[in-house]
């Protein structure tokens, strides 16, 4: 018996390690705070309807693009939403919508951002906006495939990707206004963590980052925001939302935790009985939508 018990504690103390392995962080269960006394902001239901197709308005369309990315060494693909009557003539503001660990480049499409983005556009609630869904492994064989839990260091690398391939390939193929106040990122686990650690190092690309049920590659708070004035210069809207039920809270509520306790504007909206799924990031992408590009 006693010999069962060890060998099963080895075991369990391996599992423990193997997981301890991607970036110091998690595959799961380890690292996880848990965060008391979090300041959430209030949470507002969206109204009915708001993610179904309604008849007798404009439509946006989407479209799969290629580019070539110096970073992998592969032409990649992205998934394009453009505004209904989107006009060459006008310019427009992007958001670069980033997808989750199973996910690539038409994941996103599960939580009708096009529906989502076609109707605040007719009540005049969004600003009129292409959305960029990229693929967000950055690696060779970019498909969700095998463990998929063994590409964190390929969402890490999509940092240069997307700010020196993708960022570029957009502004040359679309009629849009170039600078940080006219970028956006956001995106739903993985690609919440990637919005977070790329928005904030990079905020004279993006003035609007958002965080949906951000997941363990988000950076710690120090390193998210290290210079608390400078964030509180240069940021624009730093926006999060995380299912009460989601065991990857910790993530969004230490930062909102920090940048309360240093005075950064920051939201964090806990979406009631919450877990990590579509209901909670077309939410994300309804709320975060009507914010961006106001300036
Ligand atoms: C984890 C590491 C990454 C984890 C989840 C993720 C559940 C990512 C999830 C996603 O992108 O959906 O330890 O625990």
């Amino acid at each position: 018996m006693k010999k069962i018990l060890s060998v099963l504690s080895a075991l369990t103390l391996g599992v423990l390690l193997c997981q301890a392995q991607p970036g110091g962080m998690g595959m799961g269960g380890f690292q996880r705070p848990q965060v008391d006394n979090v300041n959430f902001d209030p949470y507002v239901p969206a109204p009915a309807g708001f993610d179904a197709e309604r008849a007798g308005i404009p439509r946006g369309t989407l479209e799969t693009v290629e580019y070539k990315s110096t970073t992998v060494g592969t032409v990649r693909k992205a998934t394009v939403y453009l505004p209904p009557k989107y006009d060459a003539a006008k310019k427009y503001p992007v958001l670069y919508l980033l997808h989750g660990i199973g996910g690539d480049e038409r994941e996103w499409l599960q939580g009708v951002p096009n529906v989502i983005l076609d109707n605040l556009i007719a009540d005049g609630k969004a600003e009129p906006m292409i959305i960029v869904m990229p693929n967000g492994r950055a690696q060779e064989n970019d498909r969700a495939e095998g463990n998929v839990y063994a590409g964190f260091q390929a969402f890490a690398n999509f940092e240069y990707d997307l700010i020196k391939d993708l960022i570029p390939f957009i502004e040359g193929r679309y009629s849009v206004v170039a600078d940080k106040f006219h970028r956006a990122v956001a995106g739903l686990s993985m690609g919440g963590g990637q919005s977070l650690n790329f928005g904030l190092a990079h905020m004279d690309v993006f003035a609007y980052v958002g965080g949906f049920s951000s997941a363990p590659n988000t950076n710690t708070p120090e390193v998210l925001v290290p210079d608390p004035e400078k964030t509180k210069a240069e940021n624009t809207l730093l926006w999060m939302v995380c299912g009460s039920k989601d065991n990857l809270m910790y993530n969004s509520a230490r930062l909102k935790v920090y940048c309360d306790e240093k005075g950064v504007p920051c939201t964090l909206i806990e979406y009631p009985d919450g877990v990590h799924d579509f209901v909670v990031w077309k939410y994300g992408l309804y709320n975060f939508a009507q914010l961006i590009f106001k300036k």
